[in-house]
């Protein structure tokens, strides 16, 4: 419809995220200020991924290590904000800027992650400031670069998608509230590990494939960027996992990772992070994340480069992988 295109009473994600801080009167305005840098940077990475078949095809020297620009711009983002609320620093901002990037090359969805904490002394900053369990975040989000680009944000009251407008160039709020449905029909993992899982995992595998309760097998749907295959989740429900097995004991996914190098001094960055921001959207969403031992969230990370087995989606779908891993302790 004509009127549509000229809507004027869109939720932009910034009077969202500004909505969301008048709720807090002591707010200063730093989570904003932050929030809104990081959607810069997701847009500055749209764009260059966007420019990524294209500076392939036509063989543009230097422009083809997309992982490497989009990397850089994001960081730039990172350090302009860092510079701007330097003098009331708040906050420190652990992300995988681009997530799945093995998938690029051919047009597959790929990903920004970023999970958000709160530092503990403003005046000595420290590696403990980001080896705080996930429960500890106070926002997380990622944006998915696919055949639309679809930013999804939590500040710990629920779990809102915003779609970039690209004749705005502005998110906006197309997916209020998002709930994940109490279960779901599909199931995504790497199917390819499964000589080496352990046997809670191959029992839920079997069950989704073979029910014997009578109803319906789940569908299988793997992309390998866990951008992509969370936000499916996300909105149709079922399970995600990234199990452990015999040749990698605590799953490939990361959740928490070292300081970007340029960046340490300035600080405040955590790079690549996976497994505690998703799991804070789904448990925003109304499921559940599991490592196989415990809540994903209670984690608490005593090293870089650490990485967690994970079982995140729809609350009823990861109740049954926590009974078929308690059935077996
Ligand atoms: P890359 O960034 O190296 O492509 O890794 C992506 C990822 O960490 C995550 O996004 C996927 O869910 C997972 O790896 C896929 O791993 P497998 O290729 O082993 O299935």
């Amino acid at each position: 419809h004509e009127a549509d295109a000229y809507r004027t009473d869109l939720m932009t994600i910034t009077r969202y995220v500004l909505n969301e801080q008048s709720r807090n009167p002591e707010a200063r305005g730093d989570l904003t200020i932050l929030l809104s840098h990081i959607v810069l940077g997701c847009k500055f990475v749209a764009s260059a991924v966007n420019k990524a078949g294209l500076a392939k095809l036509i063989g543009l020297a230097g422009e083809t290590n997309v992982q490497a620009s989009a990397h850089w711009h994001i960081s730039a983002i990172f350090l302009l904000c860092e510079i701007e609320i330097r003098s009331s620093v708040e906050y420190c901002v652990c992300f995988d800027p681009l997530d799945g990037s093995s998938n690029i090359d051919c047009g597959v969805s790929i990903g920004t992650i970023f999970g958000i904490y709160m530092i503990k002394d403003k005046e000595n900053v420290t590696l403990e400031d980001v080896l705080q369990p996930g429960k500890s975040m106070v926002a997380a989000g990622y944006c998915m670069y696919g055949s639309s680009c679809t930013l999804v944000l939590s500040t710990g009251n629920g779990v809102n998608g915003f779609t970039l407008d690209p004749s705005l160039g502005e998110f906006i709020l197309t997916h209020p509230d998002i709930k994940i449905p109490k279960k779901g029909k599909i199931y995504s993992v790497n199917e390819g590990n499964a000589k080496n899982w352990d046997e809670p995992t191959a029992k839920f595998v079997e069950k989704c494939k073979f029910p014997k309760d009578g109803s319906s097998p789940k569908s299988l749907r793997y992309i390998g960027s866990m951008v992509a295959d969370v936000h499916r989740t996300l909105l149709y429900g079922g399970v995600f996992l990234y199990p452990a097995d015999k040749k990698s004991p605590n799953g490939k996914l990361r959740y928490t990772y070292a300081y970007s190098q340029h960046l340490t001094l300035l600080m405040k960055l955590c790079v690549l992070y996976e497994v505690f921001p998703m799991s804070f959207l789904m448990e925003q969403a109304g499921g559940q994340s599991f490592t196989g031992k415990e809540r994903a969230l209670d984690l608490v990370p005593t090293k870089i480069h650490e990485r967690s087995p994970i079982f995140l989606g729809s609350y009823e779908d990861v109740e049954e992988i926590k009974g078929l891993y308690a059935a077996q302790a």
